[in-house]
């Protein structure tokens, strides 16, 4: 029998691990043959309710699940992981500055970047979910000095597929009929949505959808707009943030990077900037990426107008200004 692979997920007690657990242990991430021990971090107070998750993952008989271990330190926890789905995090409450968000979330990214640097396996991949997801993972990679900066990356899949989404809305196709979507910049609302080189069922979808002035205007003030703002959208509808589908794209992230993003195809990740299409080196910012036995690779040589210029350069601006803002709490 094969050793299990431990996947850790912090926030498991949260609206978005109520998903996410239970369709590791079914196999969606690591594949029907390979057993998966999950270990799951929550703060003290959140444990209790964590057992009960527990229970029911033991109730649902999966195959794949060979173990769950819990507890609320990350040094325990992390111990051994190939696989950490970095999810918890402080949301924003009332009266909440930006500062003081960083600052908080500064205090539980440094602490977990130590622990995944002195106790994870050498194979760990890391995925942060909790926002803010880009500034989050760049403070726990500047924490893990010995882990190799290209293990770490931020979820932008989520807006990648509720792109994906309004675009076949829009073309009157299935999402499976098209390729090559990508998100540029932070995963908050200056994210750039880019169709210029996706395609649909093999043809350009900006000269498809957006060629006359009636589809300009849709890409402007509908498409972009519908994208960035799709969890707002969630959250007044639901009156809950999105969670299944933040879990579904955690899922669909992670498992592409394992397992390989298709042939023609590519995938959105925010992972660390080499430079590459101006964006400044270090930042962890969503490109467009092929993946292949765990590596990613930045697509090259694709051909930026104007339009998008200047959408890439103003998500970007918003890094490197969240990127200042940490630096100078000394959480970098
Ligand atoms: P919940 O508030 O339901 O769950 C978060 C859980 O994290 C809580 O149970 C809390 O106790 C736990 N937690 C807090 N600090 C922790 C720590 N230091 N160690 C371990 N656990 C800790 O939020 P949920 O709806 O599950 O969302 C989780 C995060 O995902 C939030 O930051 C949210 O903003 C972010 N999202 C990111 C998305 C993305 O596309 N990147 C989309 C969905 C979501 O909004």
């Amino acid at each position: 029998s094969t050793t299990p692979v431990k996947v850790a997920v912090t926030g498991a007690a949260g609206q978005i691990g109520y998903s996410l657990l239970f369709r590791i242990a079914s196999g969606a991430l690591l594949g029907p043959d390979t057993p998966v021990e999950l270990r799951l971090l929550e703060i003290t107070p959140a444990l209790k309710a964590l057992e009960g998750v527990v229970m029911e993952l033991d109730d649902s008989a999966f195959p794949t699940l060979a173990g769950v271990e819990i507890g609320d330190d990350p040094n325990v926890i992390f111990d051994g992981a190939s696989v950490a789905l970095l999810v918890g995090a402080r949301p924003r409450t009332k009266g909440m500055e930006r500062g003081d968000l960083l600052e908080a979330n500064g205090a539980i990214f440094t602490v977990q970047g130590k622990a995944l640097n002195e106790h994870a396996a050498d194979d760990i991949r890391i995925t942060v979910t909790g926002n803010p997801a880009n500034t989050n993972a760049l403070i726990a990679k500047s924490n893990a000095p010995d882990i190799p900066a290209e293990r770490f990356s931020a979820l932008t899949r989520l807006d990648h597929n509720r792109a994906l989404a309004q675009l076949a809305k829009r073309a009157g196709v299935h999402v499976t009929d098209l390729k090559k979507m990508t998100i540029w910049g932070n995963h908050s609302a200056t994210q750039y949505p880019d169709i210029f080189h996706a395609e649909v069922a093999g043809k350009n979808a900006a000269e498809l959808v957006a060629s006359d002035a009636e589809g300009t205007a849709w890409l402007e003030n509908e498409f972009i707009p519908t994208v960035q703002k799709r969890g707002a959208a969630i959250i007044e509808a639901r009156g809950a943030s999105s969670a299944a589908s933040a879990a579904a794209a955690t899922i669909d992230h992670t498992r592409d990077w394992l397992r390989g993003s298709a042939d023609g195809d590519w995938l959105s990740m925010a992972v660390v900037s080499d430079g590459s299409y101006g964006v400044p080196e270090g930042l962890i910012s969503s490109f467009p990426v092929t993946t292949k036995d765990g590596n990613w690779e930045i697509v090259q040589g694709l051909e930026i107008n104007e339009f998008s210029r200047a959408r890439i350069d103003a998500s970007t601006a918003e890094l490197g200004e969240e990127r200042d803002a940490v630096r100078a709490l000394n959480l970098l």
